[in-house]
């Protein structure tokens, strides 16, 4: 279900290049980041794949007929809210866009909330400690799911934070997501099923004290989100 979001200026025959993550949510449907959105560009999603440079047997890659941002999304200087929107894949000449394999799956959606301190795991080709232009490669991190009470914390996020995102990682500082990694999942299991609970947003840098990773709270948007695959 992880898809990387590529883009090219509008009109443009260069190629296209990785700007976010994204989450395959039916054959149709990706759910990414609204901030990740842009007028004026082409959008491919790429699937199935690992390297962003190397073709891969696996790989699937489709164009994006329209984007979806939720109506809500606003952009402060302090905070990203409502931050989510869907994109819907073009159907080329087959009954279908992105095709289920071993390597392309689509998640699963909840809004049964998971406890706070959960073990929890973010992925991208974000920004690394070493590749400060992004990993080739896709990679994962172990996060913790952290309370609104601890993040809401004048040393951590203070108010800024509102019911349409939260925290996870360490307040400690270490594994987190980067620029790069917006738009693509935190995903939660349960009894072996894993569930997309968070996009990945926005933070105060990456990886340090008091600062973790802040997440769109997909649990608050599954409704809207069914909605519009429905629709
Ligand atoms: C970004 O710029 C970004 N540490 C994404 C995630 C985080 C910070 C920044 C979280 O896209």
């Amino acid at each position: 279900w992880q898809v990387s979001l590529q883009t090219r200026p509008k009109g443009s025959s260069g190629p296209f290049n990785h700007m976010c993550g994204g989450i395959l949510l039916e054959s149709c449907w990706v759910l990414t980041a609204a901030h990740c959105i842009e007028s004026e560009v082409e959008m491919q999603v790429m699937l199935g794949g690992v390297d962003l440079e190397k073709d891969e047997i696996y790989d699937q890659v489709i164009r994006v007929e329209k984007a979806i941002v939720h109506e809500n999304y606003k952009k402060t200087p302090s905070a990203l809210y409502n931050d989510i929107a869907m994109l819907q894949l073009k159907v080329m000449d087959r009954p279908y866009c992105a095709k289920e394999s071993r390597y392309v799956k689509t998640a699963c959606l909840t809004n049964q909330p998971f406890n706070s301190g959960t073990e929890c795991v973010v992925s991208g080709w974000g920004v690394t400690e070493t590749q400060k232009k992004g990993t080739n490669q896709l990679i994962q991190a172990p996060v913790l799911l952290i309370s609104q009470e601890k993040c809401k914390a004048p040393n951590v996020y203070g108010d800024v934070l509102d019911d349409s995102m939260f925290c996870a990682g360490y307040l400690r500082g270490g594994p987190d997501s980067c620029q790069g990694d917006s738009g693509g999942p935190l995903v939660c299991e349960r009894n072996g099923t894993h569930y997309v609970v968070g996009v990945v947003s926005w933070g105060d840098g990456c990886g340090m004290k008091n600062k973790p990773g802040v997440y769109a709270n997909v649990g608050r948007f599954v409704d809207w989100i069914t909605r519009h695959l429905l629709s």
